[in-house]
């Protein structure tokens, strides 16, 4: 992979365990919320290989957390997602899309209830504290709204079970899928969630104690050679086979949640407060007029650094490929794109130009896997 150095500074920030992964061989970044996140240690195929079989440890402090707390704690986070969590449960994570007035996407974070009035935001790539700033101030409510001191370690793949039980204990294995609780490292209380951006399985420690967070990426390493645990990073290959989406790659805040095939958690008939709610029942109504879906295409390589169009036989724009990668599984291209009505059906194919050469895309359903 060509590229050019990252100049690190305050606003490019670093994470604690960004000298460790540089010792262990990372070989890009990329930027996430004004913060490194790795991006690859060497090949991508290998990574994705190694990923689906053992056992990584990813520094995903870049997923930060917007904590809001106070009283209208509540009101506010049910204000910005069109998820109804009115029964909602200490101890749970949500999958949330978050929304404008215009009923467009703002982020698509996992938001953690840690009690009646305290919840945490885990974001993807978008400066969700402003969007909450101001709609706090504008409501006037009753909430304190801060980044904590939280920088999360993933670990991923099918043998996250096993070395997670060695450090933690039996009880760790019982997580149920998006569920968190607090587990013991040598006296320092770490929150762990059964979560993370791939589809192998795994957890995410929220780290709040630094030092012991440090001490914990050591003993992942040294208790994890039995399992052949690796440093890695949210994989493109797995995560695009999988279907799990990116803001800012895959949507933005051009596009509405029935757009990119997040319709489960639009509640539109529940009685919460939601901005965009009037909206989105308007798009509902009159239906959408581009749509998220997968395509693929006959060709072993492609290095997307932007959107690339895609046209029907007569040259006419009918979508936009916004990821991509080679996938070892399926022996070909594999992306995400954003399709035009009446082009964004499973089986309907259309052209794409890479460099000059032309290439025949066939759309599908996501996710590929
Ligand atoms: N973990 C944490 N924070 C994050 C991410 C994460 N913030 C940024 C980014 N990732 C947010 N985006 C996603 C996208 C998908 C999922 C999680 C975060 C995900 N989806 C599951 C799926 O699609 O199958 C489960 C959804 C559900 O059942 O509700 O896991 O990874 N802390």
């Amino acid at each position: 992979m060509k590229g050019f150095p990252i100049v690190k500074s305050r606003r490019v920030r670093s994470s604690p365990y960004t000298s460790r992964i540089e010792k262990q061989g990372v070989t890009a970044y990329t930027v996430y919320n004004h913060m490194l996140l790795p991006a690859a240690f060497g090949s991508l195929e290998d990574s994705c290989n190694h990923l689906k079989k053992n056992v990584q440890v990813w520094d995903v402090a870049a997923e930060r957390q917007v904590e809001i707390s106070g009283k209208d704690a509540s009101k506010l986070v049910q204000l910005m997602t069109c998820r109804d969590l009115s029964k909602s449960k200490i101890g749970r994570c949500y999958y949330c899309p978050l929304i404008d007035g215009d009923g467009n996407l703002v982020n698509d974070p996992v938001i953690l209830k840690l009690a009646e009035d305290r919840w945490w935001i885990s974001i993807a790539d978008s400066d969700v504290i402003f969007f909450a700033k101001g709609l706090a101030s504008g409501n006037n409510f009753d909430v304190e709204i801060f980044e904590p001191n939280v920088d999360i370690l993933a670990i991923q793949g099918p043998k996250s079970f096993d070395l997670m039980e060695k450090i933690f204990g039996k009880k760790i294995k019982e997580l149920k899928f998006f569920g968190f609780d607090y587990f013991n490292f040598k006296g320092v209380k770490h929150l762990i969630a059964r979560s993370g951006w791939s589809k192998q399985g795994g957890f995410e420690v929220y780290v709040e104690n630094t030092k012991s967070g440090l001490d914990l990426y050591d003993e992942l390493f040294k208790v994890g050679k039995e399992f052949d645990v690796k440093p890695g990073c949210p994989n493109l290959i797995e995560r695009i086979e999988s279907g799990l989406l990116s803001y800012g790659n895959d949507f933005d805040n051009q596009d509405n949640p029935f757009e990119c095939g997040f319709e489960k958690y639009v509640h539109l008939d529940s009685d919460v407060n939601f901005l965009g709610k009037e909206k989105l029942i308007k798009i509902k109504k009159d239906g959408i007029k581009k749509k998220l879906m997968g395509i693929q295409l006959d060709t072993n390589k492609i290095n997307l650094t932007k959107s690339l169009d895609i046209k029907d036989e007569n040259g006419s724009f009918i979508g936009e490929l916004r990821s991509a990668c080679y996938s070892p599984h399926f022996k070909k291209v594999i992306g995400i794109a954003m399709i035009n009505e009446p082009y964004c059906k499973a089986s309907m194919a259309g052209k794409l130009e890479i460099e000059g050469n032309s290439f025949t895309v066939k759309v599908c359903d996501l996710p590929f896997i």
